[in-house]
């Protein structure tokens, strides 16, 4: 016979009562990423629309330990929608941060990720031909959505990827390493309607450094 539980009390299961979920600060200047992305794209990118993310999360998280508690499994379902843009916003966004970093810092500079880079060439030929796949893949994207290059445990190789949405790349069974926003709210302040003019600039932001320490920790032990 399996002991009993020890009776938890009910505030104890309440998710609300875990700590709520925060904005990261950027991990530079919201200018310093200038020319490619402007101050004022990266202001309103990070101060509204992931704060958004975040308020909304933690609000749909209280509504769902509400409805847990109340062994309400319909509006538990209910809320996993909310759960999942909200989410996957905040997950998205906190890695897009740490991905971009200015040019004065490295940004866009390739051989800070030698283990990254040797897969790309080895499975795209060059890192040309990975970007402009990447690219056209991403640029492709039919409304809002994210173009990701991760990892793939399975068979121990990057893949490139698409997501809807705010749809987090684990959905696809990948490891994040590199994610591009191509949320109209991303670039169209600055590059208007022309998505691939942005794509092309956003790599000479990107933080290789991070993209292979992504790497290091996707890869199994
Ligand atoms: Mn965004």
């Amino acid at each position: 016979m399996l002991a009993r539980a020890p009776r938890m009390l009910p505030a104890m299961r309440r998710f609300s009562t875990a700590a709520k979920y925060t904005l990261p600060d950027l991990p530079y200047d919201v200018g310093a990423l200038e020319p490619a992305i402007s101050a004022e794209i990266m202001t309103i990118h990070h101060a509204k629309h992931h704060n958004t993310y975040v308020t909304n999360l933690n609000a749909a998280l209280d509504k769902y330990a509400d409805a847990e508690a109340k062994r309400d499994v319909a509006a538990m379902v209910a809320l996993q929608g909310a759960i999942k843009f909200n989410g996957g916003g905040h997950v998205n966004h906190s890695i897009f941060w740490t991905n971009l970093a200015p040019t004065a810092s490295g940004g866009g500079d390739a051989s800070h990720a030698p283990s990254v880079v040797g897969m790309i060439e080895k499975q795209w030929g060059s890192l040309d031909a990975f970007k402009t796949s990447f690219n056209a893949q991403t640029a492709a994207i039919q409304g809002s959505g994210w173009g990701w290059l991760g990892y793939d445990a399975a068979s121990s190789s990057l893949k490139v990827a698409t997501c809807a949405n705010q749809d987090p790349l684990s959905m696809c069974g990948l490891v994040p390493l590199l994610g591009i926003d191509v949320w109209e709210h991303a670039y169209y302040l600055q590059y208007k309607n022309v998505r691939p003019d942005y794509l092309k600039a956003v790599w000479s932001v990107v933080n290789w450094k991070n993209v292979e320490e992504r790497l290091a920790h996707a890869k199994p032990k």
